[in-house]
């Protein structure tokens, strides 16, 4: 039997069959995919196979006619092969990392210009992921309803430079959100949601499914701080005009407590081809392996100079190399 992956608990899996029954599945813990180090072998998004195992129960309880039963557990034994995935470090100091979601259509950020500031290393580091791992990236920026004009202008001239670069942007108040305003965009794909805690995320969720999925204002204490093993990710579907649920209209998936995307897995010299402008640009310098810092016959530097470059880009830019650095050393 087959099935998506649609929520995660950490220790179970809510996999949706192909004939559309639910079933709550696990895996063996000697359960490993080839390839990937991952503290988890499934991901949401993963199409899986699924078998199921007989095992008898014995019933105690005298009004209960049988005396004994059978009961299904399925397992999950084996995934197919990702079109993608999102992965990020387990924790820190850890070389190993865990899968977010698999087989994406595109990423969406939410960001806000203000209540809380999202900045702009936050949303390079994201694009540049989604460019690592080749999935398209759309960002939302929300909670327009609470900006002055100075703070509209930049939502104007961040929307401006990152259209520029070819990334889709819509700019929205989730809180009064129609659901039409954003189902264009995330019709007929698998859209994994991701931002910054407070910038909304639950809220957008609520209003586009037009009912309480996620709780809102939620506080991160000390105690679940980078406790992401009881982080689960789920993924809701967008309803067909019949009621039915279905993949073909398109799906979110919900990842609480992600608090961004690090550097996992790139090289130094890799960096600079996951911000495309300074890809294109680079493709002057005089060194193949310029590092755009302090080269002679750099032809990124003066393109930032010029402004052809913005400075947030190659801010950016520079902090993730400087991880890469960091990383070498530890
Ligand atoms: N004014 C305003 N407040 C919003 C908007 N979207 C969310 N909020 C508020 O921001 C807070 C955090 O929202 P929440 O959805 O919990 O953020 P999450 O942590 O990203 O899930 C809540 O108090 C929301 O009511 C918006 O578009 N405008
Ligand atoms: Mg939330
Ligand atoms: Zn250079």
């Amino acid at each position: 039997m087959r099935g998506l992956v649609i929520k995660s608990t950490g220790s179970s899996y809510l996999v949706r069959m192909d004939d559309g029954q639910l079933l709550e599945c696990h895996i063996k813990g000697n359960f490993r995919i080839r390839g990937i180090r991952s503290t988890n072998p499934v991901a949401v998004g993963d199409y899986v196979i699924v078998e199921s195992q007989k095992s008898k129960v014995e019933r105690s309880s005298r009004l209960d006619t049988r005396i004994s039963g059978e009961n299904n557990t399925y397992w999950i034994t084996d995934v197919e092969p990702r079109r993608n995935y999102i992965i990020r470090r387990s924790t820190n100091l850890s070389k190993e990392s865990h899968i977010i979601a698999a087989n994406l259509d595109q990423v969406a950020l939410l960001v806000t210009i203000n209540h809380p500031q999202t900045s702009t290393v936050f949303i390079d580091r994201f694009l540049a992921t989604a460019e690592a791992y080749r999935v398209p990236a759309l960002l939302i920026f929300n909670k327009t309803d609470l900006l002055n004009d100075d703070e509209l202008l930049r939502l104007q001239e961040l929307r401006e430079l990152y259209e520029s670069l070819g990334y889709q942007t819509l700019a929205l108040s989730a809180i009064s959100l129609h659901p039409s305003e954003i189902i264009p965009l995330l019709r007929g794909k698998t859209t994994l949601l991701s931002g910054n805690s407070g910038v909304g995320k639950s809220t957008l969720l609520n209003a586009l499914f037009g009912r309480e999925i996620a709780r809102t204002g939620e506080i991160s204490t000390a105690h679940n701080k980078g406790m992401h093993t009881t982080t689960f990710s789920e993924m809701y579907f967008l309803e067909m005009d019949n009621g039915q649920w279905t993949m073909d209209n398109g799906a979110v998936i919900d990842t609480p407590g992600i608090k961004g995307f690090g550097s996992i897995d790139m090289q130094r010299e890799e960096i600079s081809h996951y911000f495309r402008e300074i890809f294109r640009v680079g493709a002057g310098c005089r060194f193949g392996n310029c590092s755009h810092t302090n080269e002679p016959g750099c032809a990124v530097l003066p393109a930032v100079e010029r402004d052809e470059i913005a400075l947030s880009r190659y801010e950016s830019y520079l902090s993730l190399l400087s991880d890469c650095e960091e990383e070498k050393y530890r």
